[in-house]
């Protein structure tokens, strides 16, 4: 869901927090875990699931196949006549625990609103197919997605006698983008959006998302990423050396020998471990919460600037296991012979359906974003572009050239930068790495960007704290501002 259970992965292994439930799942895949959010809203009654008759595919009317998609209501703000909110669903499980907490709810409070909120096909327990083989994956797009909304939107508004309603639709990170696109793509039927650290610019190569890492670990200490790159070298050096994997299976605690046979297994090995620190970069002090981590930029940067613990590969080791104690995992599994199967796997019951195929799938064919090395402004050598342009190969025959060709097709379609549209609010934070795909600057009056310095993805949705910086209370209470101003509209 929007900014919802949290997807970590440490050395192979992938921890997705569903709200209240801590789900273990082996050999989830790195896009999807640096693009899946923290929950953070505290657990609640939880709102009763209901299921509505979708269509599969919303583009062939002579298709009439149906499936049935999960939805949430929550009616106790809702006044007569009031305006309808609506949660978008994204890669991952829907999370109920933003029917009963966040801040689109103080919103709907104010409003009066009756606020929905409908899981993303192929994610959670909405399955379109029975299976995730490459060819039902096709049913799997924003744009089905999208459709899926509005038809959604279109039924429930019949039955409940809610026509003509203003309707507001919320969403962060990727379902933040599917806000924005919905008010672009359905205006008749969405009033406004706030489209909270939405990507809205698809690109294959998103090397400026370690750029971001690299600042952010900066901003904490200016030795820290140079210390992080140190290590990264020392072990990119020793990795060439077979002699040496004795040492570094030790070292960093893996489940198994290190094998070492293509470019693939190294990047794989090397994009694991510079996963520690990019995620709890995206997630900085958003990480503790419901799920209860404390691992922050501060606590990563002082095991780094830690001289006691050896040299800066011996504390990046230390990085390493520090993250695995954490999550009580025992040993790293960072073969990608393992992610591959997992992968591939095309069970609803399978390794990587909790997300990481169908997310991945949706990168290699709509959005790219691949979080490479190729920048030399960042701390992390080894896992460059072909790495993860080989991935949609390998899990799904999808060719470099069919990947530049969707992406471009994407920016073509929703616009990218370029979006036009009226009454989308762009909420982005400055610690984001995914700040740099969203819209950071008014675009128009009636498009404003609000920009929240100090905080990481997604801050604004989650329920206020006493403790939270005062630009993002003020971000709260400004989007809070223009939602009432737009309901007048
Ligand atoms: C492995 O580590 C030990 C102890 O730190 C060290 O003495 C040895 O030289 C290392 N082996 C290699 C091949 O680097
Ligand atoms: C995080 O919290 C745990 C348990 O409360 C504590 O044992 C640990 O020392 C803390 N770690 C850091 C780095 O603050
Ligand atoms: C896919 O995953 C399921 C559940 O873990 C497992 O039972 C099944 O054997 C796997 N299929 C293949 C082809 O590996
Ligand atoms: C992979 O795609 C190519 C061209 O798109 C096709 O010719 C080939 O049969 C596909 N391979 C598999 C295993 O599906
Ligand atoms: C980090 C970042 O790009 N923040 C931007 C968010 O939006 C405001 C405009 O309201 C920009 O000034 C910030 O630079």
């Amino acid at each position: 869901m929007a900014c919802e259970g949290r997807v970590l992965l440490l050395s192979g292994v992938t921890l997705f927090f569903v709200f209240s439930v801590c789900a273990v799942v082996q050999g989830q895949v790195k896009g999807f875990r640096r693009f899946s959010h923290v929950q953070r809203a505290q657990q609640g009654a939880a709102s009763e699931e209901q299921w509505f008759t979708q269509k599969l595919d919303h583009f062939n009317g002579a298709d009439s196949r149906e499936w049935k998609q999960r939805y949430f209501v929550n009616e106790n703000f809702y006044k007569p006549g009031g305006p309808v909110f609506l949660m978008i669903g994204g890669e991952g499980p829907a999370n109920q625990a933003w029917m009963q907490r966040g801040t689109w709810l103080t919103y709907a409070e104010k409003a009066g609103a009756l606020c929905l909120m409908l899981e993303h096909r192929f994610y959670g327990k909405s399955h379109p197919t029975v299976d995730l083989s490459t060819d039902n994956l096709r049913f799997l797009s924003s744009r089905q997605a999208l459709a899926d909304l509005a038809h959604f939107l279109t039924k429930i508004a019949e039955a409940r006698g809610l026509t003509n309603r203003k309707l507001v639709a919320f969403g962060g990170s990727y379902p933040g983008s599917l806000a924005a696109w919905f008010r672009l793509k359905y205006p008749h039927l969405v009033h406004a959006s706030v489209a909270t650290s939405a990507p809205v610019h698809a690109t294959v190569n998103f090397p400026e998302y370690l750029e971001v890492v690299w600042r952010s670990l900066a901003s904490e200490n200016t030795e820290c990423p140079i210390l992080v790159k140190k290590a990264s070298d020392t072990l990119v050096e020793r990795l060439k050396d077979p002699k040496t994997h004795d040492n570094i299976t030790k070292d960093f605690n893996l489940c198994s020998s290190l094998q070492i046979q293509t470019e693939m297994d190294s990047a794989y090995f090397l994009e694991t471990l510079a996963g520690n620190f990019m995620d709890v970069v995206q997630y900085n002090e958003d990480n503790r919460g419901a799920t209860g981590t404390n691992i922050t930029i501060k606590v990563l940067c002082g095991v780094m600037a830690d001289s006691s613990l050896g040299d800066p590969y011996a504390r990046y080791a230390a990085v390493a296991r520090l993250m695995m104690d954490t999550f009580s995992i025992k040993c790293l599994d960072a073969s990608y012979t393992t992610n591959l199967r997992d992968m591939t796997n095309t069970s609803w019951e399978g390794p990587a359906a909790g997300g990481g195929r169908q997310w991945v799938y949706q990168t290699c064919t709509e959005f790219g974003f691949y979080q490479s090395t190729d920048s030399p402004n960042q701390p992390f050598t080894g896992f460059p572009l072909e790495y993860h342009v080989k991935q949609c190969a390998d899990y799904y025959n999808v060719s470099a050239e069919q990947l530049a060709e969707a992406v471009a097709q994407t920016n073509e379609y929703y616009g990218g930068y370029d979006i036009r549209s009226s009454r989308i609010v762009f909420p982005n934070g400055s610690i984001d790495p995914w700040h740099a795909l969203g819209i950071t600057k008014d675009i128009t009056a009636n498009l404003p960007a609000v920009f929240i310095k100090g905080t990481a993805h997604c801050a604004n949705m989650y329920p206020a704290r006493s403790e939270d910086l005062p630009q993002l209370d003020l971000a709260r209470d400004h989007v809070s501002l223009l939602l009432q101003q737009w309901l007048k509209q």
